[in-house]
């Protein structure tokens, strides 16, 4: 559950007190974890299983012009599927000092268990 301000009001990381981030993109963001769980657009759910599935199925592991947006394998679990998630939690996830969240840690499991598949 989020407030207004994106700040986590419940469960072990709630509020400033349980859980301050120290490291920030910049000095004035906030020092409490925030969620924002599908308020961006382009990200109002979860990747489906049959979206992982069908990168799981992907024969090519990269291609030129290398930059993560091909139809391969690398490029997809980046931004069809690791990103995705990062943008539908939102808050700390959508930043670049997401490992702030400890679901970062949970996501990137996954994500390297794709990868081992
Ligand atoms: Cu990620």
């Amino acid at each position: 559950m989020e407030a207004a301000d994106q700040i986590v009001t419940d469960g072990p990381f709630a509020g400033v007190s349980k859980w301050t981030l120290n490291v920030k993109e910049d000095p004035g963001d906030p020092n409490f974890l925030q969620r924002d769980f599908g308020s961006d657009v382009t990200a109002p759910a979860l990747p489906t299983v049959g979206l992982q599935n069908s990168v799981l199925n992907l024969t090519t592991y990269d291609a030129t012009p290398w930059h993560g947006f091909t139809n391969t394998f690398w490029g997809q679990c980046e931004t069809a599927l690791d990103n995705l998630v990062h943008r539908y939690i939102g808050g700390t996830m959508d930043t670049l000092t997401s490992p702030n969240d400890p679901v970062f840690f949970l996501h990137h499991a996954n994500v390297d268990r794709l990868y081992a598949l």
